[in-house]
């Protein structure tokens, strides 16, 4: 079938959109007609050429939402009409990594996904004769996508798209961030460096969790707003305080008759390795935690010094906020029509696919914290 994409042609170039052709589903496979889809920094951290696993031509995208319009052979989990939301993360339930109970990160097709192929080892997407690349096993930059049964959460068909598609990444990776990676306590300390579509989740899981102390850091002080209306407490501009950020932010959080300072949680939202540092050595001697989301490019590597961690801080990390998919992101999408969760002021902006390269731009200018394409 002809489906309407914004291909991702060439590294560091702007997104065309065109018609391409799509084939129909496979064995375990559902086509979903995609009905919105956000623009994540991990998009643009693609398309610049900094990812290793990068791939042109490609169609990216992978914070969507849509309905099931045709199912492939022994699909049995969803069925046509439903309402989904794509996982890059998928739950097969089978795997090791599944069975283990110890990770999201399930195993069953990840290496065809990082080679932007279905898990037969081909792709449904092409131009003429030449075959485009699928993205986080979601490309759901296009209208129409084909996904593995296995990478689609079934969900409330109540809740609107242009707002659900956001728990397809940003809204799933801060609040599990929080709950599932970090496992925060109620009265705890935080810092979140990075006030995006990111780190804005990360706070109001946060408050979600009962933290008492938000310190919220970025560059732009635009996000000091941003901070506060999610439960941030303290704002902090880098630039704008004499000497060091960690010596600042272990001062403004000590506590106790020994005052020792640092936050019991810190998280990196940028993708900055000089951040990720910093998250560490903010976090708290003994028992602090630091939480790496962010992604940098090919080459990049964290340092510290190994006293750091020696002295009982623990760096971790985690993709989609550790979220069993199939499992938990139904459930996030009910927190949300309960009014449990906010997501409706963070989607800045809505565009035409046509105008997707705008949500790029408003990205790169810090004026955007989630611009969503409606088909
Ligand atoms: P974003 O562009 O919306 O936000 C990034 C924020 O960081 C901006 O407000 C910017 O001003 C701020 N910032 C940049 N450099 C800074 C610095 N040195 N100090 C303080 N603040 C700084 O991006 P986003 O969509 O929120 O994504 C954030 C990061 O998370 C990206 O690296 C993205 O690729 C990654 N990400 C990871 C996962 C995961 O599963 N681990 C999921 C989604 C996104
Ligand atoms: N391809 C990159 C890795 C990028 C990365 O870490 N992606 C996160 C999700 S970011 C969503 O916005 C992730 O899920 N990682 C786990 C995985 O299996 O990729 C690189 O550096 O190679
Ligand atoms: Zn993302």
């Amino acid at each position: 079938m002809d489906v309407r994409a914004a291909v991702a042609v060439q590294a560091g170039k702007p997104l065309e959109v065109m018609t391409v052709k799509l084939e129909g589903p496979r064995e375990g496979e559902v086509l979903v007609e995609i009905k919105a889809t956000g623009i994540c920094h991990t998009d643009e951290f693609t398309l610049s050429g900094a990812d290793p696993e990068g791939l042109f031509p490609a169609i990216l995208g992978h914070e969507g939402a849509g309905v099931v319009v045709d199912v492939g052979k022994g699909v049995t989990s969803v069925r046509k009409g439903d309402h989904v939301i794509p996982l890059y993360t998928p739950e097969c339930r089978q795997c090791p990594s599944c069975l283990s109970r110890k990770t999201n990160l399930c195993t069953a097709i990840r290496a065809t996904q990082g080679q932007g192929l279905m898990p037969d080892g081909t792709s449904r997407f092409s131009i003429g004769k030449d075959r485009l690349f699928h993205y986080m096993g979601c490309s759901t930059f296009s209208n129409f996508t084909v996904l593995p049964e296995i990478a689609v959460a079934k969900v409330n068909a109540d809740a609107p798209f242009d707002k659900i598609c956001y728990i397809g990444c940003g809204v799933t990776t801060g609040i599990g961030a929080v709950i599932n990676t970090a496992k925060v306590e109620q009265g705890a300390t935080a810092v979140v460096f990075g006030l995006g579509g990111i780190g804005l989740n990360v706070i109001q899981g946060l408050r979600l969790a009962g933290a008492d102390m938000i310190i919220g850091v970025d560059l732009n002080n635009d996000k000091k707003q941003w901070g506060e209306k999610f439960g941030m407490t303290h704002f902090v501009n880098p630039k704008e305080i004499d000497g060091d950020i960690v010596a600042h932010l272990v001062n403004m959080t000590k506590r106790g008759a020994d005052q020792i300072g640092g936050a019991d949680y810190t998280f990196d939202c940028t993708g900055s390795t000089k951040v990720m540092r910093q998250a560490l050595e903010a976090s708290h001697r003994g028992w602090g935690k630091s939480v790496v989301i962010g992604v940098a490019g090919a080459g990049q590597e964290i340092a510290t010094r190994p006293f750091q961690l020696v002295t009982g801080r623990t760096w971790m990390g985690t993709a989609f906020g550790g979220a069993r998919g199939r499992t938990d992101v139904p459930k996030i999408v009910d927190w949300y029509m309960a009014g449990k969760i906010e997501i409706d002021p963070m989607i800045t902006h809505t565009l035409k696919l046509e105008d997707i390269n705008k949500g790029f731009d408003l990205m790169h200018e810090g004026k955007s914290i989630r611009s969503v394409v409606v088909y």
